[in-house]
């Protein structure tokens, strides 16, 4: 039975959203087609060693040739929106300058055919796709890089913005920032933590920049951008695991929370980066810049993180590696530590500049495919957490999902219980939020159809449809239907019927 059983309601507020996401790079295929430009994502993927399954986002979905059939799926579900995003290198090849305009025409194309069809678009300006020649040029840690993307910001905006009601600026920026620039493990695969933290830095500031601009051609606009934000608690209630949970949710929410919404930085946090620099990067009027006015907040919730304090003595070992990358390898299971097989630049790899050595403690709670575990208390805490402490904003739960190890039989068809069981889960949480005073307005499950998983490449299924990668051929899973009947009744289904 799901976890979260508290509600007894089931039915959503009227006008919930309900909504499928995706991300340009994981869906559409055509990368080197009609003008687009190459992005960090293409570099990295081509790179041996870095995907799973040595796979690539050269094809995907091939979204790009099919949207029209996708979307008419996605009516058939009853999808009311639909959270993509839009390639940066698509629109603008160099990152700067000409504009592709068959770039722009598909997702003109894609706009229209989804209204069309009555489901609202939810763009996302960018999901981590971004131009070669920007990272060539220092990328996320230069500062430079933000007002190109308020840049490209008010081009899209200017060619979409009269069809558009919500617009999304970043999805993630934690992943872009710490994944790509201090673990190396997205694109582009950089492992410094300094370089990190300037990435999350010019990335808010970019957010920023392009709010001031899109705003600056509409006054009425609806801007928000998509954190991911984690539960965090303590293995033990040991002072020194308390301080774990400080470290890590500092990192990973309120580094972004707080400045985003509150125009400062956590002063705890700038304590435990201060041994890697003295903040030349931030400017006198970026935080002024960085909170401007939003209109809602996405939230996009997987999993829970349960840290303990470093062990004692040293030579603890980073240990986000197993778990942010979802290897549960013997050799990445928080062993004694064993630098001598590893480079320099790969021990010093960290999704968590300055707090390296905290430790993510695996539970024996059940888990995803990911080796994620399966929280969704955790979900209507955060909600209520950002309710609460930030912003009295509408909020969105803009991604979560799962990935399952899907058994599909001859026909393609794929019974997929534990998926069912898991957003219905979330989404009782969601409700629970919404019992607390939560103004959650809209829920997109993660995601649409199975995709290009970034540094998983194919071996991770999140799809509600299944997609054959021989044919590229789309079978609803049992949770699609699943899904349909909850988007119809608006709400779950009641429990034990
Ligand atoms: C999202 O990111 C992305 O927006 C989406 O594109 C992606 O396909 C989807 O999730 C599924 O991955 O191993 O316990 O340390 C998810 C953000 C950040 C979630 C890192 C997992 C590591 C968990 N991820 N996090 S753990």
């Amino acid at each position: 039975a799901p976890a979260a059983q508290t509600s007894n309601a089931d039915t959503f507020p009227a006008g919930f959203r309900w909504g499928v996401a995706t991300a340009a790079y994981q869906i559409e295929g055509a990368a080197a087609e009609y003008g687009r430009g190459p992005s960090i994502w293409d570099t990295f993927s081509h790179t041996p060693g870095a995907i799973t399954d040595g796979s690539t986002g050269d094809v995907a979905c091939d979204h790009y040739h099919r949207f029209r059939d996708d979307v008419r799926l996605m009516a058939e579900m009853g999808i009311r929106s639909y959270r993509f995003s839009i390639s940066w290198p698509r629109v603008q090849p160099d990152g700067h300058g000409p504009v592709n305009t068959a770039g722009l025409d598909f997702y003109r194309e894609l706009v229209d055919e989804l209204l069309a069809h009555d489901i609202e678009p939810w763009p996302t300006l960018y999901h981590w796709d971004l131009p070669q020649p920007l990272e060539d040029a220092g990328g996320w840690p230069n500062r430079d890089t933000a007002p190109r993307f308020a840049e490209y910001a008010a081009i899209v905006h200017d060619a979409l913005g009269d069809r558009i009601g919500h617009w999304t600026t970043l999805n993630e920026p934690w992943c872009s920032a710490f994944l790509g620039y201090g673990a190396g493990e997205h694109a582009p695969g950089r492992r410094d933590g300094l370089s990190a933290v300037r990435a999350a830095h010019h990335l808010m500031l970019a957010h920023g920049q392009a709010c001031e601009v899109i705003r600056a051609a509409n006054s009425q606009v609806k801007l928000g951008v998509t954190l991911n934000l984690y539960a965090v608690s303590p293995a033990s209630a040991a002072p020194a695991d308390a301080d774990a949970v400080r470290r890590i949710d500092g990192l990973a929410n309120r580094i972004f929370l707080d400045p985003i919404l509150r125009g400062e930085y956590p002063a705890d946090v700038l304590d435990d980066l201060s041994p890697l620099t003295s903040f030349e990067h931030l400017h006198d009027d970026d935080l002024g810049i960085i909170s401007a006015p939003l209109s809602f907040l996405g939230i996009n919730y997987y999993s829970r993180y349960v840290v303990a304090a470093p062990e004692s003595g040293d030579g603890a070992r980073p240990s986000e590696n197993a778990r942010s990358s979802g290897d549960t390898s013997p050799s990445s299971d928080g062993g004694a530590p064993d630098n001598t097989t590893m480079s320099p630049d790969e021990a010093s790899a960290s999704a968590w500049p300055g707090s390296e050595t905290v430790r993510f403690v695996e539970r024996d709670v059940p888990v995803t495919a990911m080796g994620w575990e399966i929280d969704p208390v955790g979900l209507a805490e955060t909600l209520v957490r950002v309710h609460r402490e930030y912003t009295t904003l509408p909020l969105y739960v803009t991604e979560n999902g799962a990935a399952f190890d899907d058994v599909a039989d001859d026909h393609g068809t794929v019974d997929d219980p534990e998926r069912i069981a898991f957003i219905d889960a979330h989404l009782r949480a969601c409700h629970d939020a919404i019992d607390e005073g939560v103004p959650l307005r809209g829920y997109f499950a993660w995601t649409f159809m199975d995709n290009f998983e970034w540094a998983h490449g194919y071996t991770k299924r999140f799809g509600l449809v299944r997609v054959d990668f021989s044919d590229q051929r789309r079978i609803p899973k049992s949770s699609a239907e699943w899904y349909a009947g909850v988007i119809q009744r608006n709400g779950l289904p009641i429990m034990g019927s």
